[in-house]
């Protein structure tokens, strides 16, 4: 019945889960197995893994095919491939396996889902990795980031065999595996099916590009957003299948579907954008729909972009004889107003007004709880996208004050506190150094290392603080800068992140020495005190600045409040209104 359908990468579609009777074996066996706890990326590639996404890969790659596949974008019997799908493990994990061992492969309850065959263990070089697969050694890129800071120093490589799927439990209804598409697309008549990739929400442009390429075509579509990993600070899957589930409304009646994949994205750009359609050939598509910047991480913080606006889609071109699935290239859709209808910008000529909104500029406006005009999305997916992105001034925030102690952080910290609930509207929670030391962090001493877990777990306590909506304000020395950036980044996703230097000078804070530990510091009985016997390391990215040194407590908190006032988080406006009253 599926013979009609495109054949899958390589002889046939993969499918690594052994029977219930063997599984119940393995499971058993695996209590005498070493055994490995994997990471979420590993588990999407272990999925695709199991279920024929990756075909023809049957399991992690060895060393001859990850070399291959670095240098050649193929594996070693010369099938193309693009990206290593390699299992990453610690040394100590690494030291005591040997070949032919049963690894045993387990998801982050520590159940078992698959084991591996050792077959090769080998210490990767990730930066060549990075070289060769993303064309940049650019620590900004996210791809080359998770590489070389996220990644365990050792490869394990060997064939896979799965005793389950891992867990999903939302959406259930839309995660397809390759087979169960096929049989779909053979039970519908379904012969040309044209895939749209997507890790971001689809608007009206998305829809009417995606409906002109199956029109054109004569073909159907499937929308087959990415669910596993994209790029961070990405609309939250859940967000965004709740869009596509209300887009899929707006194609003609029984024209499109929609299946999620669980695939840990790279954001490797033209090397990705091959990856992506070896998957939707294994998912039985003819046909990949490739954009400008396919799968690109944008540019750096110079501007400069990691990729060419079109070179995902010359590298495909280049392959897509033999990799037999065709890609449908397109530019990108703008509004033309004049006419009230989506047009490729290479179709627009120069004298007409073309109109589009860019993904910063939906998220400045979500954020400003300012209109979305109807030409640029569905009513639906406007209403989801609100509800995920409140204004500003119902998000949750963080202010983090950092410096030298005694530089009067807890002061301002105290007095920002009590000002913000006399503003009222948001539950306020107060992460002073002292306060967390005592409640949180009541074992740590002051080496890097301690400072850096008690900054962490500062950090995680106001992300939730601020992704639940409430607001933390922070007052640690926090000496390091990666450390702080770190917390940034955990944080911008959730709400807003303020940091506040209290750059008092050292000379201004030893005579203020409020707790005598300057003094204590200078002759030695407190060691490691910053700005005495261990280093500060002054911020470079600051929202707030502010010398305490001349300033009075009300005065320094001011500058906060109107910064806050300013990027939206709160309204003084009420206060003025109460007061006049
Ligand atoms: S850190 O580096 O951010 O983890 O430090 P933090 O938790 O904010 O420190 C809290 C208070 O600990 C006191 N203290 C020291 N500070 C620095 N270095 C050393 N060795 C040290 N030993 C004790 C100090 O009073 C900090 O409070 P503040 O309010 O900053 O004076």
């Amino acid at each position: 019945m599926q013979k009609h359908l495109i054949r899958p990468h390589g002889v046939r579609l993969i499918d690594l889960m052994v029977n219930e009777e063997q599984a119940a074996d393995m499971k058993t066996a695996s209590r005498e197995w070493p055994s490995w706890n994997l990471t979420s990326r590993q588990i999407c590639d272990l999925e695709l893994l199991t279920n024929g996404g990756f075909s023809p890969l049957q399991g992690f790659m060895n060393q001859a095919d990850y070399e291959n596949v670095c240098s050649d974008m193929r594996l070693a019997d010369g099938t193309i491939w693009p990206i290593p799908i390699a299992l990453d493990v610690t040394e100590q994990v690494a030291k005591n396996l040997k070949i032919g061992d049963l690894l045993a492969l387990r998801d982050l309850e520590g159940s078992m889902l698959a084991a591996l065959h050792v077959e090769d263990i080998w210490q990767p070089n990730l930066k060549a990795e990075t070289k060769h697969v993303f064309g940049s050694t650019n620590e900004e890129h996210p791809g080359v980031r998770y590489l070389l800071y996220n990644t365990n120093p050792f490869y394990v490589g060997g064939k896979v065999e799965a005793v389950r799927l891992p867990d999903h439990y939302d959406f259930v209804e839309l995660r397809y595996t390759p087979k169960q598409l096929r049989e779909k697309f053979a039970t519908l008549g379904w012969r040309k099916v044209v895939a749209f990739q997507t890790r971001n929400p689809m608007h009206r442009a998305h829809q009417e590009l995606t409906f002109r390429a199956a029109a054109e075509l004569e073909a159907n579509l499937l929308i087959h957003p990415v669910v596993g990993m994209t790029k961070p600070g990405d609309v939250d899957h859940y967000t965004r299948v709740r869009c596509y589930q209300a887009v899929l409304g707006y194609y003609p009646k029984n024209t499109a579907i929609l299946s999620l994949l669980p695939l840990a994205m790279r954001m490797g750009g033209p090397r990705e954008a091959v990856l992506h359609a070896i998957i939707r050939k294994n998912f039985g598509c003819t046909h990949l729909i490739v954009g400008r910047d396919h799968a690109g991480p944008g540019s750096d913080s110079s501007g400069q972009p990691f990729y060419g606006p079109y070179e995902a889609q010359h590298l495909l071109q280049k392959h897509q004889e033999e990799l037999q699935i065709q890609m449908v290239p397109f530019k990108m859709m703008v509004y033309v107003e004049d006419k009230d209808t989506y047009m490729p910008i290479d179709q627009v000529g120069e004298s007409v007004k073309a109109k589009s909104i860019s993904g910063t500029e939906l998220r400045a406006r979500l954020a400003a709880g300012k209109d979305i005009p109807s030409w640029f999305s569905f009513p639906e997916v406007i209403a989801e996208l609100r509800r995920t992105y409140p204004p500003r001034s119902k998000q949750g925030f963080t202010v983090f004050f950092t410096g030298l102690p005694s530089s009067g952080k807890s002061t301002l910290a105290n007095v920002l506190i009590t000002k913000l609930m006399e503003i009222g509207g948001r539950p306020t929670t107060l992460l002073d150094g002292d306060l967390v030391r005592r409640h949180l962090s009541s074992e740590l001493g002051f080496s890097k290392e301690h400072r850096d877990i008690n900054i962490r777990r500062i950090g995680w306590v106001a992300s939730e603080i601020t992704k639940n909506g409430g607001i933390a304000v922070c007052a640690p020395i926090a000496p390091y800068d990666r450390i702080r950036k770190e917390i940034r980044e955990m944080i911008e996703p959730v709400g807003g992140f303020v940091l506040v230097h209290v750059a008092t000078p050292v000379d201004v804070c030893e005579q203020r020495d409020r707790k005598g530990m300057y003094a204590k510091a200078r002759t030695g009985i407190i060691k490691e005190f910053t700005g005495v016997s261990d280093p500060y390391e002054k911020p470079n990215d600051a929202e707030i600045t502010i010398d305490t040194t001349d300033l009075s407590p009300q005065e320094c908190v001011q500058s906060v409040i109107l910064h806050l006032e300013k990027e939206g988080y709160i309204s003084l406006s009420n206060i003025t209104l109460r007061s006049a009253t």
